[in-house]
């Protein structure tokens, strides 16, 4: 190894920190793409919020106030860079010592990663990737020169890797960040639209709510509401941009832009949501305050054809689903809706536009990020799920819930028993509640808001000192009794009845 060929201290500290920044742009261009909230140097940061003492955030905000975020995160960007030079020097003193200290760097961010709230499988993946890329860079950069075995890079190859590995890194990082603003001035969009009033509002009677506490509200909070979809980073669609195309088998197509979708008569309905993938006694199902233009004004205004049975809609990014013609054309509130409970819909429940409709499960109706409506028929065209198994049609089937009380302890004597039972675009006529095999007893129902909505249900037992099973079973509008047959999910919604175990002391 000639000295004129060996990086001096601070050149190798400088390939530190290229080495780390081509990290981090690799773990920030990883984290664009499939893991949005897994950005490396913001789940540090993060992490740093949730471990850092009240007084350290309180003399933060009073340093920073508002813009106490973006210091943290600047803190954390020199922090890794003064690590990462660090890094370098030992690398070129000690090797792998430097490529170890880079590798752990990422290690921490992917740790911070699994920490988090909404942490999911590939939340670790962006960090764990920066590890990586930073360990193998930082020891290609400074990889010795020695004998013509390993040959290590010019003093000129040098200069090129590294500037070219710092450049790449911070580009990445950037486009990383711009796209993540684009995100945020979606939200920012979608937080600044005014919905329309409704022609109709939908009257929510103060008798619906039991308020039993434990018991699910009867209209869930946008917060609270499932989220089931395919949809790996959330859609972001500017409204501005947005098109509904209604075509295939019709008379007439349609184009529909925002401002005129806007422009139509709006109704407000309560309508209760279930996926056909929730298990009997799941919270894959939640009521909300739909805001939107009935689906049947459009399509009467693009007029069907004689032999078309079916309308596939799409969302901007390919979800399919499969609605028989006649439940978007009938007189239930089949809608395309802008707003969930007085908001516009949250980006995660298909801002702009959704569709939504009363009576069946999601996978064939509820098209969130909808882009496209096409008017055909069952024997011609396959939605997602039901290429994939699931039943082509999918009514909800009638079911109820205990929530109150939960499996486990409770106390000896007279026991309240609260739910909820759903038979949407049926509606529920009682709901009857068994405890081990007693008599089964008419549980007393909430006011129910519509047929297409769920209802809460109460009644008190007595629960004498022992182990206990309670059961519920509904009794549909049209006379039909929840099944106690039990059946899976697949192909076309579970049934079976919901039992909570508890032990009366
Ligand atoms: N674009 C899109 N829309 C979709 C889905 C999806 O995967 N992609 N899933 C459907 C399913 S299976 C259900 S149960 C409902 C859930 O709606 P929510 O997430 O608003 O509760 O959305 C439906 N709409
Ligand atoms: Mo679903």
């Amino acid at each position: 190894m000639t000295n004129a060929d060996r990086p001096g201290r601070g050149a190798a500290a400088w390939a530190g920190v290229a080495a780390a920044l081509l990290g981090v742009g690799a773990g920030e261009l990883a984290a664009a793409l499939f893991a949005p909230a897994s950005r490396p140097l913001a789940v540090v940061g993060a992490a740093v919020i949730d471990l850092a003492p009240t007084w350290a955030k309180d003399l933060a905000i009073a340093w920073f106030g508002t813009a106490d975020k973006v210091a943290l995160l600047v803190l954390i960007g020199l922090a890794v860079a003064g690590i990462a030079a660090l890094a370098g020097i030992a690398q070129r003193a000690r090797p792998p010592w430097g490529a170890a200290v880079l590798a752990g760097l990422g290690l921490v961010g992917a740790v911070a990663a699994t920490t988090r709230a909404n942490a999911g499988l590939l939340s670790p993946v962006p960090s764990a990737i920066a590890a990586v890329v930073a360990a193998v860079a930082v020891r290609l950069l400074l990889r010795p020169r020695a004998g013509a075995a390993a040959p290590g890079l010019t003093r000129r190859g040098f200069l090129v890797a590294s500037v070219a590995a710092a450049v790449v890194g911070a580009a990445a990082a950037g486009f990383s960040t711009v796209r993540q603003a684009t995100v945020r001035s979606i939200q920012a969009i979608r937080d600044a639209v005014t919905l329309p009033n409704a022609a109709r509002t939908a009257t929510i009677p103060p008798t619906a709510e039991l308020g039993v506490p434990g018991l699910a509200s009867v209209v869930t909070p946008n917060a609270d509401f499932y989220r089931i979809d395919t949809a790996l980073v959330v859609p972001e669609i500017d409204p501005a941009q947005w098109r509904l195309r209604i075509h295939g088998l019709v008379e007439q197509e349609i184009v529909l832009g925002w401002d005129e979708l806007l422009a139509l008569p709006m109704r407000e309905s309560a309508i209760t949501l279930a996926c056909v993938s929730n298990y009997v006694g799941g919270d894959l199902v939640g009521n909300a305050v739909w805001l939107g233009h009935p689906i049947r004004e459009l399509l009467a205004r693009a007029r069907p054809r004689a032999g078309a049975d079916m309308v596939l809609s799409t969302s901007q990014d390919g979800f399919t689903a499969g609605t028989p013609l006649e439940a978007l054309t009938d007189d239930r509130d089949a809608l395309l809706a802008i707003g969930m409970n007085g908001e516009p819909l949250p980006l995660e429940h298909g801002f702009p536009v959704r569709m939504v409709v009363p009576g069946l499960y999601g996978y064939v109706s509820a098209t969130k990020w909808v882009v496209d409506l096409e008017v055909t028929r069952f024997d011609r065209a396959r939605a997602y799920w039901t290429g994939r198994g699931w039943s082509e049609r999918g009514p909800i089937k009638l079911q109820s819930r205990i929530d109150v009380p939960r499996q486990g302890d409770v106390a000896a004597g007279p026991l309240r028993v609260a739910g909820v039972a759903w038979h949407p675009h049926t509606g529920v006529a009682a709901v009857q509640v068994q405890v081990d095999d007693g008599p089964w007893r008419e549980a007393d129902l909430a006011r129910a808001i519509s047929d297409d909505t769920w209802v809460q249900w109460t009644v008190t037992v007595d629960a004498r000192p022992g182990e206990h099973t309670i059961r519920c079973r509904a009794v549909s509008a049209d006379g039909e009794v929840q099944t106690a047959a039990t059946a899976p999910p697949a192909p076309d919604g579970a049934t079976g009845r919901h039992a909570v175990r508890v032990s009366a002391r």
